[in-house]
């Protein structure tokens, strides 16, 4: 959809108003501020490690806009900021990433679900709650966030069969950046593409230009309309390449080939698509300064607010795990506290 200003002739997206492509541009401004500001918090030691989502802004704001607030969010780590489109407080992502309780949220006030560590766990997830909306008679869908490497997992497989023969509402969403940490796509897969996986559980797969914000969107508006005219999931494979490290504890020049990923940050997502607002003429220079200073604004807010919270109780770390507690549980506790000089 968007072209490169010279020979790539700039496409145009049935439906979106002019208003809607600058809210458009202000979810990825707000993204990428978040995901920019959270590396200088984990660098100065306000926040843990941290998942860097630099260039995958349009993937996260491109599909969410193509959904209706009853519709369920599945995140994996790469997509902790997705919570931000919907309302969700900055100050609660930035508590997550804090360790502190503060950052867990009701799934069921933002229709965004908990954040997934574990690679693919949420798909089947995302399946059940799609098929219990199908099931309740209920309009909404599910979609499901996850990188090239969940399509390997056994939890994936699951879900998406699952989904797939239940004829679930849900979208399968790849974020195909071509490495799983360290692990290339060549290494992880010896099929042509992801998409080509959707085959084998009888679904549409679709392979969308990640980087482009419109594309992403109008791949996910599909996918959509099929999940509510009851004809089961669609696998998404958004294609991009990661120009940043896996997360703050990653060094990746012992692998990475930098050269390739100071192309890919040519033409990465954000700038590509002020361009194209500009070439049409939609954004001001202006403008976009000033969405940019609103995100920042509600990034120091944020982090203001989360660093005012008081420390979590350490007790936490012993709870909700067992019904009934191992004995040596106690003692660990009591000297953790002894350790933090509580
Ligand atoms: C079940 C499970 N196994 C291993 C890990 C360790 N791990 C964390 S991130 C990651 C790579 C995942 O790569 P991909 O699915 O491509 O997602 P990306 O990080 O690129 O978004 C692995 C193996 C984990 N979190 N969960
Ligand atoms: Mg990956």
């Amino acid at each position: 959809m968007i072209g490169d200003g010279e020979s790539i002739p700039d496409g145009e997206v049935e439906g979106l108003s002019e208003q809607d492509l600058l809210e458009l541009h202000r979810w990825l401004v707000l993204l990428r501020t978040y995901d920019e500001r959270s590396v200088v918090y984990h660098r100065q030691g306000r926040i843990g490690t941290y998942a860097i989502y630099w260039n995958h802004e349009a993937m996260q704001a491109g599909s969410v806009y193509a959904l209706e607030r009853e519709d369920w969010i599945f995140p994996s780590y790469r997509e902790s900021a997705i919570g931000l489109l919907r309302g969700l407080p900055a100050s609660t992502i930035l508590s997550w990433w804090r360790g502190h309780p503060a950052g867990w949220w009701n799934p069921a006030d933002w229709n965004v679900a908990s954040i997934c560590v574990p690679i693919g766990t949420h798909v089947p997830h995302a399946a059940g709650l799609a098929w219990g909306k199908k099931l309740r008679g209920e309009n909404a869908c599910a979609i499901a966030y996850f990188g090239d490497g969940a399509t390997s997992e056994g939890s994936f497989h699951e879900g998406a069969n699952f989904a797939a023969v239940m004829r679930a509402p849900l979208i399968l969403f790849c974020n195909n950046n071509q490495w799983a940490i360290s692990t290339p796509l060549e290494a992880q897969t010896a099929a042509e593409t992801l998409a080509d996986k959707a085959v084998g559980y009888g679904i549409p797969g679709v392979r969308v230009d990640g980087a482009d914000v419109l594309a992403v969107y109008e791949a996910t508006r599909e996918a959509v309309a099929r999940a509510r005219a009851g004809e089961g999931p669609t696998l998404i494979e958004a294609v991009t390449y990661r120009a940043a490290p896996h997360a703050t504890a990653d060094d990746p020049s012992a692998y990475i080939d930098l050269e390739r990923v100071e192309e890919e940050k040519e033409r990465e997502c954000v700038g590509r698509y002020e361009a194209y607002l500009k070439r049409l003429g939609v954004l001001s220079d202006e403008a976009a300064e000033a969405v940019r200073a609103e995100a920042a604004d509600l990034m120091r807010a944020g982090i203001a607010e989360a660093e005012a919270e008081p420390p979590a109780d350490p007790g936490l770390l012993f709870e909700h795990a067992y019904a009934d507690p191992p004995a040596s549980f106690q003692q660990d506790l009591a000297e953790l506290r002894r350790i933090l000089g509580g």
